[in-house]
């Protein structure tokens, strides 16, 4: 529409007036994801959103995903002004684990070492040993458990739980879920399957155990689209929020694929795997947070300074 056109012309002058760049996750919209593609910016997963961020040297990073997204970007790059569309945009995650009972959590539990997910709010970071992402989280653990540590793990209980089986690692959890991907059905699936059996089962951790049970592959949203490069399949069935489709059909362009059915009758749902938050983020609000500053992050410095070891911990990672 051409409402649509103008204000992306209006956002992509403000990006450049303001010496800004556009980092944007893959569960954003369609248009949010091609306009950070057009400028110069990145779509991306939250590890390397932080990454890119990080790097980059606009003065100003125009964060495009849900909060805690924002708050790493600032805590990464104290200096850089970080705006974010709007600031109601949370996480079920961040939401299910509130610092200070957390801190209780942890408090009760001394001998282990604390591992969050990066769906968690500055406070909890800053309470944490580690930090990391679905991408890293696997190897993370890993190596933790090779060293004899013991671990506390927070928030995502099915994530905790398929990193826990996948390692043998000692893990006490957490008790989080995303409202997103926990909606998906092993038995849609299996219908899906059903009616395209030579398709293969892309699915995201995040999801209950029964469903990665399923799985051909299981990972992060950028392991995901890697796969389906990589997978000989030609349909690919997969269980993450729909935001993933825009790049990962850029990927595979000659490839068919179906959403993860919700609804467990095999069914594909049309607005059920797609995260509230993350739609919260429009080309509207976007170009108001240029022109007026407006969803602006700020970071407690005390905090920053002891949010930022677990998240450097995870950057500096190295297999
Ligand atoms: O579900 C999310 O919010 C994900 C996948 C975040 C991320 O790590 O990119
Ligand atoms: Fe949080 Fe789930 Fe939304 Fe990701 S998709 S931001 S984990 S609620």
């Amino acid at each position: 529409p051409a409402e649509d056109e103008a204000r992306i012309d209006e956002i992509k002058r403000l990006l450049e007036e303001r010496n800004a760049v556009l980092v944007a996750h893959y569960y954003t919209d369609d248009a949010i994801q091609q306009l950070a593609e057009e400028t110069g910016g990145c779509v991306s997963d939250s590890l390397e959103m932080a990454r890119f961020g990080a790097r980059h040297e606009a003065s100003t990073l125009v964060v495009a995903g849900v909060r805690f997204m924002g708050e790493t970007a600032k805590i990464l790059s104290p200096e850089k002004r970080v705006l974010m569309p709007t600031l109601e945009a949370t996480c079920s995650l961040d939401i299910g684990c509130p610092a200070d009972e957390f801190a209780a959590f942890c408090d009760a539990h001394p001998d282990r070492t604390v591992v969050v997910y990066a769906n968690t709010s500055a406070a909890v970071k800053a309470r944490a040993d580690w930090v990391v992402t679905s991408s890293i989280a696997v190897d993370v653990i890993e190596h933790l458990h090779t060293r004899g540590e013991k671990i506390l793990w927070a928030p995502d209980k099915h994530l905790g739980g398929y990193i826990q089986k996948k390692t043998g690692a000692d893990m006490l959890l957490w008790d989080g879920a995303c409202i997103v991907h926990e909606e998906f059905k092993a038995k849609g699936v299996d219908d899906l399957r059903s009616i395209y059996p030579d398709a293969a089962v892309l699915v995201h951790p995040e999801s209950p155990a029964s469903v990665v049970e399923v799985a051909d592959v299981v990972g992060s949203t950028s392991q995901l689209i890697n796969a389906a490069r990589e997978l000989p399949q030609q349909e690919m069935i997969v269980a993450t929020d729909r935001g993933i489709f825009f790049k990962m059909q850029q990927a595979v362009p000659e490839k068919t694929l179906f959403e993860a059915p919700t609804a467990g009758n095999g069914a594909t749902c049309k607005s059920c795997a797609h995260c509230p938050w993350m739609a919260m983020n429009a080309l509207d609000n976007l170009a108001g947070a240029l022109r007026d500053h407006s969803g602006e992050i700020f970071v407690d410095a005390e905090l920053r300074r002891r949010a930022l070891k677990p998240l450097e911990r995870m950057l500096n990672f190295k297999r």
